[in-house]
């Protein structure tokens, strides 16, 4: 039994705050980003770590500081904090867990899908999410039972997933998956990861053996808005290795309450229930909101793809 007691109303009052503080991260995201593109730098990958850095931990320090004196009780895992430290014991208490800036590689490219994503945990499960990235002016939220939104420019927010009734989806055949070649770049994991992806995207009629030929593969460089993205159903599939919690917590919860279906690694039980394991996994799928058909209610047919589709990728450790 957990310390903190939070009801319904308290989490509306935190996603309130929380937006807001996303937004404020928001901006300091976009200056850290121009001022990088601005520095000159012939090599912009390695000449710019230190600017990253700089502005990963500045961003944490800003949400975290702002955190704890709103939240004094709560605990927080970050990033950055986690970087400095051991892995922290996750306990019933209220846990902010928190990445600064996700899609590091787009940040320093300005290739506009970068975030703050901003999650909390209760009762060891994603009941809080908000994901925004600046440079589109995209804010997706979601708290436990109120439903998944989107904010776009000063639109009204939109209920996810944006498509209703949700499409049907026959097979993987008709799917856009989103794929990460993520950061180890080892012979091992370049040839797991592109035997994977060719598998998927290839065309069997042609000898790709377990070829499933989907409509095709995405890779949008951050696993936080690869959750919105399937959450908003712009995405079908996203399937990662070599993820952290706060990488994916405030996605998880944005996608279940758009009725995505959320699983872990090839044998993790299809129960949606992201706890502990699934959450320090680092092995995460999700699927979106399936429309039911008259022969198939979408919840099978969301676990019926996902079977299909650990039967077609490798399965690999991640460093
Ligand atoms: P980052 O941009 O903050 O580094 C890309 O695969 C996505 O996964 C990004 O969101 C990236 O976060 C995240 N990620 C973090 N560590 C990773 C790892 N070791 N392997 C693969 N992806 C990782
Ligand atoms: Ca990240």
């Amino acid at each position: 039994m957990a310390n903190v007691q939070l009801t319904q109303t308290e989490l509306q009052a935190i996603l309130n705050y929380t937006v807001a503080l996303a937004r404020e991260a928001g901006l300091l995201i976009l200056e850290g980003s121009a001022k990088i593109r601005s520095s000159g730098a012939a090599d912009v990958k390695k000449n710019s770590v230190d600017l990253v850095t700089e502005y990963d931990v500045a961003v944490e320090r800003l949400v975290k500081d702002r955190l704890s004196e709103k939240y004094p009780d709560f605990k927080f895992i970050g990033e950055e904090s986690f970087a400095a430290g051991s892995r922290p014991e996750l306990t019933d208490e209220p846990t902010f867990c928190v990445d600064p800036i996700d899609g590091t590689t787009n940040f320093i490219h300005g290739f506009p899908y970068a975030c703050i994503s901003l999650g909390l945990i209760y009762l060891k499960r994603p009941v809080l999410g908000v994901i925004y990235n600046p440079f589109l002016n995209q804010l997706y939220s979601a708290i436990l039972g109120g439903g998944a939104y989107l904010e776009q420019a000063s639109l009204p927010a939109i209920r996810l997933p944006l498509a209703n009734p949700p499409r049907p989806l026959p097979s993987l055949s008709q799917a856009l998956i989103g794929i990460e070649w993520g950061s180890d770049r080892s012979l091992e994991m370049v040839e797991k990861k592109g035997e994977s992806f060719k598998r998927l995207a290839g065309d069997p009629a042609t000898g790709v053996v377990k070829g499933k030929m989907a409509h095709s593969l995405r890779s949008l460089g951050s696993a936080a808005l690869n959750y919105a993205l399937v959450a908003q159903g712009g995405l079908d599939i996203y399937w990662e290795i070599g993820t952290w919690p706060w990488d994916i917590c405030a996605g998880v919860i944005i996608a279940q309450e758009a009725g995505c279906f959320v699983a872990g690694g090839r044998d993790a039980p299809l129960d949606n229930d992201v706890n502990e394991r699934v959450l320090w996994g680092r092995k995460h799928f999700v699927i979106r909101k399936i429309g039911d058909t008259e022969t198939e209610k979408g919840v099978d047919a969301q676990k019926r793809l996902i079977k299909e589709f650990y039967e077609t990728v490798e399965d690999f450790e991640p460093k």
